[in-house]
């Protein structure tokens, strides 16, 4: 083919230099930096075609989120600010794996098996998180993309959902916002700043909150939102960059842990908020006065949000398909308090936010979120047509058109089209500051229960695989059976164990009613994981 030009394609400095097997997981390619130049370069390639065959703007990030400083990774954004297309996954995965003599007749199928017009326009969104390694495999990816004659658009430090957002308008002509940064800040903090002006009464509600940034690129988005927002809101920002990333700090410590970061002040009963390296994932956090910690996840933000919305919905007298999607890390507390006081629909999908969305676009409003802090609400065209119409309805009362317009209102805080902590920490405290709540009595909704997460290191994570949205063991063949005999001993007991994707290990949760066995109940179930799918390093212990 004339528009591959091998003298382009083959570039000796990108040559594969690494022979391990790399996998599009949860969000995308990720391992450590220094293997990764070929498979930057190669997306690169991958990211022109996408763009081709859409006929659109693709998205590319560079960031390994909340791993360790010394990972790095790359995903694609489809169009419509969406993770990439499931198919396209295992492209991607063979592409970074091929051979360099083999990389032009893989360029060369993809072409033909995805019906390629090489004579479309490819533009490519390029964004990086604050990583040593990311400038490095930031020129790998443009010159992949040049390669093929791509054009790149480049947004430099950005954090991801960024970079998501930037897609979405720069496709939809700026329908959805302005494609720029500015635009971002500007379209989520005018919104927020709009829709407090009607409260004049806070009750409880403080606009101020502690923010640990991770040490990572939303430190920069903090500091920018700072300006935005003025005196709306104070955020006392720590791990502000000069730390290192993710160490002991950021959502993914936080919540896992159960523990405050390291390097931030603590004051009780403060509101606290964690975000992770790359500013997709939101959890809440405060100590009391005996400086007992207590966690707010992914599940309570869920929750507080569903709540709220359906009060509103209520007051607009409009009913629409309405549903909650969560996975299995869900606590069984969050669960039980969405199906059976708030009565809303919830279904469990798969870990990874692509998994979430596609069942909460089934809905009219779909709520997603991992109890990690990861999720966002969308909503389909028609809600947005409904309100409006409530709106400007003449027959209706003034309650029911001034519930309609907060809800539109808050439509604009929320970054439909990712995971943001930002958006979603702007969401929280919309909602917060309106019911004139403080972290306390957002807290007092329901009970979670006694919970834990451990990661169990094996030599293949692959021998774990998993059905029933990843609450069920397949292979190791008995080893649920296993796991059964262990949650049984327990009072409202329940476990399940699944391989990471984007990192080496297996994870294991664990939840049960008395806190004094959750301890015994997750080593149980480590060690089964351990002794069945090849443990490396120390047995789990009980500690
Ligand atoms: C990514 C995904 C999340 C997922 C998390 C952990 O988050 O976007 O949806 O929950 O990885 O995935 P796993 O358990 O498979 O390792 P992030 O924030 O790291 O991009």
């Amino acid at each position: 083919m004339e528009f591959l030009q091998s003298e382009r394609i083959f570039n000796e400095k990108y040559n594969k230099k690494f022979d391990g097997y790399v996998q599009y997981g949860t969000a995308g390619f990720r391992t450590k930096a220094n293997v990764l130049e070929h498979v930057l370069y190669r997306m690169g390639i991958l990211a022109v075609l996408r763009s081709k065959v859409k006929n659109a703007a693709i998205g590319l990030m560079i960031t390994a989120s909340h791993n360790i400083g010394s990972d790095n990774g790359v995903k694609l954004i489809d169009p419509a600010g969406e993770m990439l297309e499931a198919s396209w996954e295992l492209i991607a995965t063979h592409l970074a794996n091929v051979e360099d003599t083999k990389l032009i007749a893989t360029i060369e199928q993809i072409i033909k098996e995805q019906n390629v017009n090489i004579s479309t326009e490819a533009v490519v969104i390029i964004g990086r998180d604050t990583r040593e390694s990311s400038p490095a495999l930031f020129n790998a990816a443009v010159i992949g993309i040049q390669a093929l004659n791509g054009i790149v658009k480049d947004f430099a430090v950005v954090t991801t959902p960024q970079l998501h957002y930037l897609v979405v308008c720069t496709n939809t002509d700026s329908n959805y916002g302005s494609p720029t940064l500015h635009g971002y800040y500007e379209k989520l903090s005018q919104s927020f700043k709009h829709i407090r002006q009607s409260k004049i009464n806070n009750g409880q509600y403080v606009a101020e909150l502690s923010l640990d940034a991770a040490n990572g690129v939303g430190a920069i988005a903090a500091k920018e939102f700072q300006k935005y927002l003025g005196t709306t809101l104070t955020i006392n920002l720590y791990n502000d960059g000069n730390g290192e990333l993710n160490s002991m700090c950021g959502a993914d410590y936080v919540k896992v842990k159960q523990v405050p970061p390291t390097n931030f002040v603590l004051k009780p009963n403060v509101r606290c908020v964690s975000i992770d390296g790359d500013a997709d994932r939101v959890i809440y956090f405060y100590v009391d006065e005996n400086n007992k910690f207590h966690l707010l996840d992914g599940d309570r933000i869920a929750v507080l949000v569903a709540g709220y919305f359906k009060e509103l919905l209520q007051e607009c007298g409009l009913t629409f398909q309405f549903g909650l999607v969560q996975t299995a890390y869900a606590n069984g507390g969050s669960t039980n308090y969405i199906s059976n006081v708030l009565k809303i629909p919830v279904v469990c999908a798969l870990t990874g936010v692509k998994h979430l969305l596609s069942k909460a676009l089934e809905f009219d409003i779909g709520i997603y979120f991992e109890a990690n802090g990861h999720g966002t609400v969308v909503f389909k065209d028609t809600v947005i047509q409904t309100l409006k119409d409530t709106i400007t309805n003449s027959e209706l009362s003034t309650t029911k058109k001034a519930a309609a317009l907060r809800l539109l209102s808050i439509i604009d805080v929320i970054n439909q089209t990712v995971g943001d902590a930002f958006s979603d920490m702007l969401l929280v405290e919309t909602i917060l500051h309106a019911k004139g709540w403080s972290i306390i009595d957002w807290e007092k909704r329901y009970d979670d229960l006694p919970n834990k997460q451990l990661l169990v290191r094996v030599s293949d994570k692959n021998l774990i695989t998993t059905t029933n949205a990843e609450r069920q063991c397949v292979t190791p063949i008995g080893i649920q059976e296993e796991i059964d005999k262990v949650v049984s001993k327990y009072r409202k007991g329940r476990s399940f164990v699944r391989p990471s994707g984007t990192e080496d290990v297996v994870r294991v949760y664990a939840e049960c009613e008395d806190p004094n066995d959750l301890n015994r109940m997750i080593t149980e179930v480590a060690l089964l994981v351990y002794r069945r799918a090849g443990g490396i390093g120390p047995e789990p212990q009980l500690i």
